[in-house]
């Protein structure tokens, strides 16, 4: 990369691990409260801090990080022009400024929604601003992006797109497209309401469009490990891409069942047709496929690549895998806790299942599994090399060392608490809830064993939060000079060429089109038509 490519991706990356630390910081806080051990000094609102630490890590890190990790991918495959760059700085800056917007309103106390800030609950005007500031910065890269590939595939005509530039333009579009009702739902519904223009607000139809751009929300943060899964780890083993074809496929198949699906997260919700919960839930099965391909592929990728090596019995391809390499360890256990949180992503898209684990702690320590430990732990392997990479240092032996300590303290932090999540889930206890005895009640005093362990495995976390912030400071700017590896993947020698249709962007985004027009034109008219008079805001504090 160019020094001026460099900076600009290591922007991204600076504003991920200060993400990481304030976020972090955050659910060590909520994890004592709930622990009913620790009160929050200041008269500091447990809302407050829970609605930091989502937004600051569901969102601002994980969409810093993927734009960034994006963007080099890009510069690395089909480049990046100057003209092309002063766009990327101006997404970088427009997303900063939404982001300040957004983080001091939140810190003043103005903006205690949580971060899928459903209404009633009303924040500040600013708040909402800051979002779609956010919202308008990602468009702007994901054009850089889709113009890098257009200019790249004018000057290459008649050959395939580099699989990393078609992956990276699948979670654009599929952000694109998600991110539409989130926006027409903040700058239509939430703008005008929290500006007092309108008194009341729709809370069915905002948290349906919510929900239309949350589920996708999560597969933009997973294809970017999926990426490296495919892509670079069999680089990182010492092997070649298992199919171009399939990757390319999965990817696809994953922008088109990645967003007529939020009704799963409505199960319970009055006011929609149970046909249509019943028609999402079918497509959300529709996402495991190209999931299950994914594993299939990587194991097949492991496996190939040992016996090529020599390895022939049957288990020895899997022993000699470069378990201490921290770039390969830390996404492999991410991949493994992605078999628990898949499965719980199973029993919860499951509608009767669904009844018993709703808006309990289950569903927490079901995403921090898939998106804190499947996902994170794959960022964190891309951090060891990407970043020394940007900066012209290397991953030294002793720091890739410490890079394996913390992904052990990561997954001993992680297991306890989201096992323990899990666990009180099933014995009821709510999810988004300050210490209480809610009265007394039997049920009740078994849950505070499990909170008790939920603030162990959070003290545990942090601490894997601080080191990884450590070897963050320390790839960036004291680890010595050299060169360490951008490491993609080649393809198999003997691979079948790649079909074309794979490329026909018209095919597959009018085939995404048309499944949410069927999945949400019918439910969207019937919450208009028998939309009831709407809410008035509930303004937090309460009572305010
Ligand atoms: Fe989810 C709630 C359903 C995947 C994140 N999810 C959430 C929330 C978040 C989230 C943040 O249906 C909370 C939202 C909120 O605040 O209310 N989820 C699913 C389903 C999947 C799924 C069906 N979720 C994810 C991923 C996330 C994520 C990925 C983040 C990155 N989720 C739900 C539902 C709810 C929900 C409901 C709402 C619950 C409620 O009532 O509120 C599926 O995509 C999962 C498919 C995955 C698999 C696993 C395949 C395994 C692989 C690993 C291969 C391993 C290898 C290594 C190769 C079937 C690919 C093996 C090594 C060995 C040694 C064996």
């Amino acid at each position: 990369f160019s020094k001026k490519e460099a900076r600009l991706y290591m922007a991204f990356m600076y504003v991920t691990f200060i993400s990481l630390f304030i976020g972090g910081l955050m659910g060590l806080l909520q994890t004592l409260v709930r622990s009913g051990k620790y009160t929050l000094p200041f008269n500091i609102d447990y809302y407050t801090i829970l609605t930091v630490h989502g937004v600051i890590l569901g969102l601002v890190l994980t969409t810093y990080f993927i734009i960034g990790f994006q963007f080099s991918l890009m510069g690395k495959t089909v480049g990046i022009s100057d003209k092309q760059l002063k766009v990327a700085w101006l997404s970088f800056w427009v997303m900063i400024v939404g982001t300040i917007m957004t983080a001091v309103t939140i810190l003043v106390g103005e903006a205690s929604v949580l971060y899928t800030f459903y209404a009633p609950l009303r924040a500040h005007p600013a708040f909402y601003i800051g979002l779609a500031l956010v919202i308008i910065g990602s468009w702007i890269a994901a054009f850089v992006n889709f113009r890098q590939l257009y200019v790249w595939k004018k000057a290459h005509k008649g050959q395939k797109s580099p699989l990393l530039a078609f992956m990276v333009t699948i979670n654009m579009l599929m952000w694109f497209i998600a991110s539409l009702g989130v926006a027409s739902s903040v700058l239509i519904q939430f703008i005008p309401w929290s500006l007092g223009y309108v008194e009341t607000i729709n809370v069915l139809m905002s948290r349906t469009l919510f929900w239309y751009f949350g589920h996708p929300l999560v597969y933009f943060w997973l294809l970017p490990a999926y990426m490296a899964w495919y892509a670079l780890i069999p680089r990182i083993i010492g092997g070649k891409l298992f199919s171009d074809s399939l990757a390319r496929m999965s990817f696809i198949l994953l922008l088109m069942f990645s967003i007529p699906v939020g009704f799963h997260h409505q199960l319970t919700e009055p006011g929609i047709d149970p046909t249509w919960k019943f028609i999402q839930v079918v497509l959300t099965f529709m996402v495991v496929i190209p999931t299950l391909m994914t594993a299939f592929s990587i194991f097949a990728t492991f496996e190939t690549t040992g016996r090529k090596k020599g390895y022939t019995s049957l288990f020895g391809w899997f022993k000699k895998l470069p378990w201490k390499d921290v770039r390969f360890l830390a996404p492999f256990i991410g991949m493994v806790a992605f078999i628990p949180g898949g499965a719980g992503g199973i029993v919860n898209a499951s509608h009767q299942m669904n009844a018993l684990i709703h808006n309990t702690i289950w569903v927490t320590g079901h995403f921090h599994l898939t998106a804190a430990t499947t996902v994170i732990l794959t960022f964190f392997g891309i951090t060891y090399w990407l970043v020394p990479h940007l900066t012209g240092r290397r991953l030294t032996p002793k720091l890739n060392k410490l890079g394996i300590i913390q992904t052990f303290i990561w997954t001993i932090g992680m297991a306890i608490m989201s096992g323990a999540m899990h666990i009180q889930g099933l014995l009821g206890g709510p999810r988004r809830s300050n210490f209480s005895s809610y009265a007394g009640g039997e049920q009740v005093q078994m849950w505070v064993h499990y909170q008790l362990a939920q603030a162990i495995g959070g003290s545990i976390l942090f601490i894997g939060i601080l080191l990884m912030v450590y070897l963050f400071i320390q790839l960036a700017f004291f680890a010595p000079r050299g060169v360490e590896e951008y490491p993609i993947a080649e393809e198999e020698a003997d691979a079948e060429p790649t079909p074309k249709i794979l490329e026909n962007w018209y095919l597959w985004v009018g085939i995404t089109i048309a499944l949410i027009l069927f999945a949400y034109t019918i439910p969207v008219f019937d919450i208009l038509k028998h939309s009831p008079p709407g809410s008035v805001p509930f303004d937090w504090p309460i009572g305010r």
